[in-house]
């Protein structure tokens, strides 16, 4: 088989191998100057057909458009475009549990595996949370958990097929890649497509958009919710718990019990117990969980304010859910908008004092909440801390809960989250040089 790769990083480079080593043939193409792989020569349709000549496949990485001009030639020429979870599926040979979601993916994958563990299964783990899935599938195991994002949904065909999906919610985001919010729901409805009754899709029924997705799918539905429903997995009487009323953990054994913790736990659970494993092993799991850094992460306090990192919180249906778990909140917003509407972070006006707009985005935060908000302006991490304690009062939290990407000041949202802590220390210590706080940055 001739295959084309665009995109010559994580995905790129473990799809060349796999590929490679199976004996066929493989070009990779990247459009960065800076790029290791051969360059696009140019946008012309004959220069891609050369390129395309004898292909019998393509593979674009996720960050590549389905606009690109590459893909569209593609299709005009009818050479299959799959991605590399896709190709990943096929090649898995055991059952694959696949966890997508607008916010919560790679905490419920991590959940999901430790559950399964606890259980006594051989576990792989891979995909949007960092290892290309198939660098890792096809290893001795027997299961393979994956977190798939809808950019590696958008080109899957029916060989992606996994026994267990956990669809946690659907919010806006990546508005910029998929073009509208129908558009991104469609791609997340894959992850559930090609599954039969057989199959089991274990959703998120507090969340609207989850809700209505999962309406459409022919697997076997099994509901999460927050509310004492007894034919879903649900919370009652301080125990998560599954149909019927069995206790899996109580919640009180959990190390962080925000709302979205208990969602996640709660699909976690569904999922491994689908796959057999029993409540007592789920419950070990679930209590010996530490949470991941950048996610709703207590920094510090000074003054009777605490300070929290959630940088990870790239769209405003995080940075909403961060916020409603506090009373008072000082929010920390901006950053670079992934073409997604910022008016929806004052979905929990209620409990925010004060908002610090910072980055790119600024002043779209700022606009969103002017008139009814106390808001600063600010063009620096440092700015941005010292603006929040300013308003804060005690008993306040301030949240860097940004609901937009960190691109436009930094590598990634870990370095954003490292860079708030940072000013905390400063300003909870006067030096940034103590030792007591360390964050881990994620794959
Ligand atoms: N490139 C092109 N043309 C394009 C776009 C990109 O040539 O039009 C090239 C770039 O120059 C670069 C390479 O493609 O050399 C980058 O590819 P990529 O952006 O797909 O990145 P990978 O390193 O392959 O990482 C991808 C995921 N990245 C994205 O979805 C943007 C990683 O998720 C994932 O961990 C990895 O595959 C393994 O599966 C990251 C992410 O941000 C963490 N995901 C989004 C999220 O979680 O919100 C979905």
């Amino acid at each position: 088989m001739r295959v084309v790769v665009i995109g010559y990083a994580a995905t790129g480079r473990a799809v060349e191998a796999r590929l490679a080593g199976e004996g066929h043939t493989v070009t990779v193409i990247d459009d960065a100057t800076d790029g290791s792989g051969s360059m696009t020569p140019g946008d012309q349709d004959e220069a891609l057909d050369a390129i395309l000549l004898g292909a019998d496949l393509v593979v674009p990485s996720p960050g590549v458009r389905p606009s690109h001009r590459l893909l569209q030639r593609a299709a005009a020429r009818g050479v299959a475009v799959r991605s590399e979870i896709d190709l990943a599926a096929e090649r898995a040979g055991v059952p694959m549990v696949a966890v997508t979601g607008t916010n919560g993916k790679t905490t419920t994958t991590e959940l999901v595996a430790a559950a399964l563990r606890s259980g006594g299964r051989d576990v792989i783990v891979g995909g949007n949370i960092g290892t290309p899935l198939i660098s890792v599938v096809g290893e001795p195991g027997d299961v393979v958990v994956a977190e798939v994002s809808s950019f590696q949904l958008h080109f899957t065909t029916a060989a992606f097929h996994p026994r267990v999906a956990v669809l946690l919610n659907v919010a806006d985001d990546h508005l910029d890649w998929h073009g509208d919010l129908a558009a991104y729901t469609r791609d997340k409805a894959k992850v559930f497509a090609h599954q039969t009754r057989a199959d089991t899709l274990v959703v998120n029924v507090d969340d609207a958009g989850a809700r209505a997705l999962a309406g459409e799918a022919a697997s076997t539905r099994v509901a999460v919710t927050l509310a004492a429903h007894d034919d879903a997995y649900h919370v009652a009487r301080g125990a998560l718990r599954a149909p019927g009323g069995a206790p899996i953990v109580a919640v009180d054994a959990l190390a962080r019990a925000l709302p979205h913790d208990l969602t996640n736990a709660l699909c976690a659970a569904a999922a491994a117990h689908t796959l057999g494993v029993d409540a007592d092993a789920i419950s070990r799991a679930l209590r010996d969980y530490a949470t991941l850094p950048h996610r709703v992460q207590f920094i510090g306090e000074n003054c009777g304010v605490r300070y929290i990192d959630d940088s990870k919180a790239t769209n405003p249906h995080a940075a909403v859910r961060a916020v409603e778990a506090f009373e008072s909140v000082v929010l920390l917003a901006g950053g670079l908008n992934k073409g997604l509407d910022l008016g929806a972070l004052t979905a929990a006006d209620a409990r925010i004092r004060a908002v610090v707009a910072f980055g790119a985005a600024g002043d779209e935060v700022a606009t969103a909440f002017a008139g009814h908000k106390a808001v600063q302006r600010v063009h620096s991490m440092h700015d941005a801390v010292i603006a929040a304690r300013d308003y804060a009062q005690p008993g306040d939290v301030v949240l860097l809960s940004p609901g937009c990407a960190s691109f436009d000041m930094y590598a990634n949202y870990g370095e954003r989250g490292d860079d708030f802590a940072n000013e905390v220390r400063v300003l909870i210590h006067g030096t940034n040089e103590t030792s007591e706080i360390t964050t881990r940055q994620e794959a």
